[in-house]
């Protein structure tokens, strides 16, 4: 693949620019969704698309309008297709449906042997397609991803995206990038033109094989609007025996907004919780606790029936999430073992741990508690370290104090000890009740005269104020 000066930024690797692909390969259809998308960056995503692909392995192009009510992506877009070199297909929803459905919409009509799905304000990369088609080539059960570099939504500036990053989630089922481990480069013996295997995707920008798609059951079509398909494909194709890559010689990029651009009929919190309620339920198995003790209101959310897709999982034969947490994404943030999932308690005063909505970087708090999971679950792993969500309490001076940052799954300054007795999953019998930090050989204690809303670090002294009662929470769905 040759890429040429100075018409798209130096964004791939080195490798990438001799890498020879093979003359056969695979073509793809290319599924665009858009709802009120603006003009311009539609036109610049499928110019792009005509543009920097071989024409003999682009089948078609298929825009899918989600019920737009802009008057410009009615006729004038439908005359404006007519004149370009690849076919274009417009299809349109009777109603608003959704992203998961639009994307049905186009997949249904698809005949390329991959569909390649984008969202609607992208820019493919000069060598974008190769890559990616080749892979499928080598592996049809292998589900790709480009780089996606970012296009500032305020000067449209081109930047490269990261390959030392790939797709992860909280446990508030948030997509997330996180920095690809060790491991994963150590796999590839340090050649980063090679694709990185990655938990999840974005999910706007991927290319699978057109009978795989089918095969391992398209989407759910019971999710609307907006999120959670891209975590329920990723958990679906790992668990049922596929791979998800990103294809580090591609990139393609995207505008990255701000703000929605558009409405979320049934409201924007419902109808996300409503989709992860459908993923969490089908997919995670017991670890779904994670998910509805970190967001208590959930539980609230009707889901719809999920039996076809629970009888799809069956029919695959697909694995167990503690599976995919202990063969796919060890590094995850919702810990393959883990001691305890709920409220840290102090046993002098009664408070809890609370990380008070707080961000990377700061105190870890104690307040009140008040027995309804989010800001006061905590989970003490396997690992020993104490997490809230991606967060772990890191202690890096004596005395504290005790700050919430990544996890980083190295013990190091994350390492505490619970001198609690192991008796099997989920039990143990205590014997102090101390949460000693490791390097600094200090304990847990109750907040100081000064600051009544953070926990301290003394020397542990056997004091009732550096006792913890560690306490399991489920919610019953
Ligand atoms: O009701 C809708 N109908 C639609 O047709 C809502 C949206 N859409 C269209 C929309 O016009 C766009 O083309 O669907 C596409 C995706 O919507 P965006 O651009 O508002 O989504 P996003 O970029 O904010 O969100 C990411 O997560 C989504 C979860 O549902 C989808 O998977 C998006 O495709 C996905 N985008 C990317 O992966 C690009 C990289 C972003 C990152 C990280
Ligand atoms: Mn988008």
């Amino acid at each position: 693949m040759r890429r040429q000066e100075g018409q798209i930024p130096a964004a791939c690797a080195e490798g990438c620019k001799t890498k020879v692909y093979p003359d056969e390969l695979p073509n793809t259809s290319i599924v665009i969704v858009f709802h009120n998308e603006a003009w311009s960056t539609l036109l610049r995503t499928v110019h792009s698309v005509i543009n920097r692909s071989p024409h003999h392995l682009l089948s078609e192009v298929i825009l899918v309008d989600d019920a737009s009510e802009r008057d410009f992506l009615k006729a004038p877009l439908e005359n404006y297709a007519r004149h370009l070199e690849v076919p274009v297909k417009i299809l349109r929803m009777e109603q608003r449906s959704g992203l998961i459905r639009a994307r049905l919409r186009g997949a249904n009509i698809a005949r390329g042997q991959v569909i390649t799905f984008l969202d609607a304000h992208c820019e493919c990369t000069v060598g974008w397609l190769e890559p990616l088609l080749a892979r499928i080539r080598e592996d049809r059960k292998t589900v790709v991803c480009p780089i996606i570099d970012v296009i500032s939504d305020d000067t449209f500036e081109y930047m490269a995206g990261s390959d030392m990053t790939y797709g992860g989630f909280n446990w508030k089922l948030n997509f997330r990038w996180y920095p690809v481990p060790q491991r994963e480069m150590d796999r590839r013996k340090g050649d980063r033109t090679l694709p990185v295997r990655t938990p999840t995707m974005a999910g706007g920008l991927f290319s699978i094989d057109k009978n795989y798609f089918e095969e391992l059951g398209t989407y759910d079509s019971g999710m609307d609007i907006w999120g959670g398909e891209n975590l329920e494909m990723s958990f679906r194709i790992w668990q049922c025996g596929g791979s998800l890559e990103i294809v580090t010689c591609s990139h393609v990029g995207h505008v990255f907004r701000k703000a929605t651009p558009y409405t979320f009929p049934g409201g924007t919190g419902h109808v996300i919780n409503k989709n992860n309620r459908r993923l969490a339920e089908v997919w995670m198995d017991e670890f779904k606790d994670f998910f509805y003790i970190i967001s208590p209101g959930v539980v609230k959310v009707d889901y719809g029936d999920v039996s076809e897709r629970k009888a799809l999982r069956e029919k695959l034969k697909c694995h167990p999430f503690s599976w995919y947490l202990e063969s796919i994404y060890p590094d995850s943030q919702i810990p393959r073992r883990y001691f305890s999932l709920g409220e840290i308690r102090n046993v002098e005063t009664n408070q809890c741990l609370d990380n008070m909505g707080r961000k990377e970087n700061e105190k870890v708090g104690i307040f009140n508690c008040h027995g309804m999971g989010g800001n006061q679950v905590f989970s003490y792993t396997a690992d020993k370290e104490i997490r809230t969500d991606d967060l772990c309490l890191d202690v890096s001076r004596l005395n504290g104090p005790i700050i919430m940052l990544k996890c980083h799954h190295m013990r190091g300054n994350q390492l505490w000890e619970y001198d609690a007795e192991y008796a099997g999953k989920w039990e143990y019998n205590f014997e102090h009740f101390f949460l000693r930090h490791i390097n600094s050989n200090q304990c847990l204690d109750e907040p100081s005269e000064e600051d009544k809303m953070v926990p301290t670090m003394k020397e542990c002294n056997g004091s009732r104020s550096q006792q913890w009662l560690l306490r399991n929470m489920t919610l019953n769905s």
